[in-house]
């Protein structure tokens, strides 16, 4: 084994993330006590965590602020989706409602009325809103953050909980400056902006707020990549996990970060595909658990959104059509996965010994011995490893495609 640069150590806190120190310690001494069979049930454990693990990300503001909208740009919906958060209505509905990520339903968004927008008092506001259940809260304005702003952020660090201020419509504020005849410059608008709303903030008692500048129409510019990145790094692992396999694909980067997610999670699958329920796949010298496969894959696929209905979802947020976005992925990818897929495709071919070091596990060196040649585990952790890595490089030549990226 190679010695660890200060890079791999990174990756070693990472590839261990979904696992607490004390359960890692658990699943060393298990090893110990009982081998791989012992290990099985904590990591079997582990893994029915991950699948139920919700995310409830509240998104609250006044009336034609922008919420809806801002839904459907966060979960790569249309806003004349039939699934998508009605915009540009009157807005009718006084009680949260829910909207599921359409293909990662474990992520849903909460549509709250504004605080200004219901004619009972703040007490009963937070109560019927339910606020206990959200992960976070988002908090959006397309002007001046006011008093009710200010009101609802207390009651929301007094549950212990995170908050961020979006401002949204940003391109409109360009827009009418151009229609106005006035010369631009971009930054220093921008930064009056984010100053203004943060003294707004201040001035109603919330002292460092988090603030971002955004268009939920054109989402590669302002702030809104750097509000996903402060999300993501401020939620805990396990939540970290299921917001990013939900990001619509909007580039290149989003795609690799959620291939490179999804590796982790691999040798979890591969400790299970042992002797119970193994079958050989032809052509392949090893038997290993094929459901545990082709379950993975289907997973895999849909979190790179490969799947009929993302690739759908794609093409229409796009100017693209489903056939030219289908066009460069391998055919094999977009059909029916099976075992015969493994074959065709050639997974698992190339077997080559794979170290604790790469699953990041070596800081439990006695687990080192199961990842040897000639186990199911390897050749499970082969096979996925090169199914994702074929599913990554399709989903990437998508992007390109749909986004017109060289
Ligand atoms: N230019 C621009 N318009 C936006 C943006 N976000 C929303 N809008 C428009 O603003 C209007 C209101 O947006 P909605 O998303 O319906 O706002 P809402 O907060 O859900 O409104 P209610 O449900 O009525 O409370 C719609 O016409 C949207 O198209 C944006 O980022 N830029
Ligand atoms: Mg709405």
């Amino acid at each position: 084994m190679e010695g660890a640069s200060s890079s791999q150590q990174v990756d070693e806190s990472e590839s261990a993330m979904f696992f607490t120190k004390e359960e890692l310690n658990k699943l060393k001494s298990d090893f110990e006590t009982g081998g791989v069979e012992k290990v099985k049930t904590l990591i079997e454990k582990k893994l029915v965590e991950l699948d139920k693990t919700e995310l409830n990300i509240a998104v609250t503001g006044e009336t034609g602020t922008g919420k809806s909208t801002f839904i459907n740009a966060m979960i790569g919906l249309q806003n004349t989706d039939p699934r998508a958060a009605k915009s540009g209505y009157k807005e009718t509905t006084k009680e949260a409602t829910g909207y599921p990520h359409p293909s990662q339903s474990n992520v849903r968004y909460w549509d709250l009325p504004g605080i200004g927008s219901v004619n009972f008092p703040a007490g009963e506001y937070f109560k019927k809103m339910k606020f206990e259940i959200y992960d976070f809260f988002i908090i959006i304005s397309a002007d001046r953050f006011k008093e009710n702003e200010g009101k609802l952020a207390e009651e929301i660090k007094r549950l212990g909980k995170k908050f961020y201020f979006v401002r949204t419509k940003i391109d409109a504020v360009f827009y009418s400056m151009r229609m106005e005849g006035k010369k631009i410059n971009e930054e220093e608008v921008l930064e009056d902006i984010w100053s203004e709303c943060v003294n707004n903030l201040r001035e109603v008692g919330i002292l460092t707020p988090s603030v971002f500048l955004i268009s939920s129409f054109i989402q590669d510019q302002y702030d809104f990549n750097r509000l996903n990145k402060t999300l993501e790094d401020d939620l805990p692992n396990i939540k970290k996990r299921i917001f990013v396999l939900a990001y619509p694909n909007r580039s290149v980067e989003i795609v690799q970060q959620k291939g490179r997610m999804l590796q982790k999670h691999i040798w979890m699958l591969a400790t299970l595909s042992g002797a119970v329920g193994a079958v050989p796949i032809p052509g392949l010298s090893l038997a290993c658990d094929v459901s545990i496969l082709i379950g993975a894959i289907i997973h895999f696929r849909k979190c790179l959104c490969l799947d009929e209905a993302s690739l759908q979802r794609l093409a229409n947020i796009t100017d693209k059509s489903v056939e030219e976005l289908k066009a460069v992925v391998k055919a094999a990818l977009l059909e029916k996965i099976d075992r015969h897929t493994i074959t065709r495709l050639g997974w698992g071919a190339a077997v080559t010994v794979v170290s604790a070091f790469e699953v990041g596990l070596y800081s439990i060196p006695v687990i080192g011995s199961i990842f040897g040649a000639g186990s199911s585990f390897l050749m499970t952790y082969a096979i996925l490893t090169d199914a994702l890595k074929d599913l990554t490089d399709s989903a990437v030549r998508v992007v390109k495609v749909a986004y017109g990226i060289d």
